[in-house]
């Protein structure tokens, strides 16, 4: 089973429907939260639908292309490692913020210091530049299998994420693909929306800009 919320639901049909470029999309997703709380895992379940249980303790980009609702979707998925050096804990790099289409923040639901440091992440992220309506997150309590370990509860999480304009899904990357597959997609919508409405931003900013060169001149007619 899946938890899932829904961040900004409201806005979501009319920017789908304003997206009907077919051409191809491209998106570059990070993976970020604690050391073990299965970001590879998750990485790897979307890209082969499999779960090999150990993933070694490296930082990679994946690419990966999927026909998704008719489109060609290239997914470029930054699996990274949580920083050792204790000043950046729990903050995001520049080089990955600029990076970054859309977000995945991982934590263990049997690990609560995860879910602080994903508390921090989402935090650092909302505060750096990017307005929540340009960067999609999607927090992703992860080992959903693992019940009777649980110290985060589930409403814990979906606070966390309704508090900071987030999506939010509990899942198993151990126990199905599917779940996983839900994030991935989920945030592929967020980050379609997004640059729907920087398009429609920028699109106002030029009739404001080319009306203010008409009355500009017209002034000094
Ligand atoms: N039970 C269970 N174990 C999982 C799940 N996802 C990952 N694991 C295990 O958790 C451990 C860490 O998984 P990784 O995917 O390597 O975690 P990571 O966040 O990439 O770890 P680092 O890259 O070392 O920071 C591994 O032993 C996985 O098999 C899950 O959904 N359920
Ligand atoms: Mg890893």
């Amino acid at each position: 089973m899946v938890v899932h919320v829904n961040p900004g639901s409201h806005h979501r049909a009319r920017a789908i429907t304003m997206d009907t470029n077919q051409q191809k999309m491209d998106a570059n997703i990070l993976l970020l939260g604690a050391e073990k709380v299965g970001k590879s895992a998750l990485t790897v379940r979307f890209i082969t639908r499999r779960f090999i249980g150990e993933y070694g303790h490296i930082d990679s980009i994946y690419c990966h292309s999927d026909r998704i609702d008719g489109r060609e979707v290239c997914f470029n998925i930054w699996d990274s490692l949580y920083p050792q050096n204790a000043l950046a804990a729990g903050e995001v790099n520049e080089k990955q913020l600029h990076w970054a289409d859309g977000f995945i923040l991982v934590y263990s639901i049997c690990d609560r210091s995860s879910f602080n440091v994903v508390r921090q992440q989402v935090q650092h992220i909302r505060r750096c530049k990017k307005p929540s309506g340009t960067a999609p997150v999607i927090i992703v309590g992860n080992k959903r299998d693992l019940q009777h370990r649980r110290t985060v509860s589930s409403e814990e999480g979906r606070l966390l994420a309704l508090s900071a304009d987030c999506g939010f899904f509990e899942i198993s990357a151990a126990e199905a693909h599917h779940g996983v597959l839900l994030v991935f997609h989920e945030l592929l919508e967020l980050i379609r929306e997004a640059r729907a409405l920087r398009k429609g931003t920028a699109g106002i900013k030029n009739i404001v800009r080319s009306m203010s060169a008409v009355f500009g001149r017209r002034r000094t007619e």
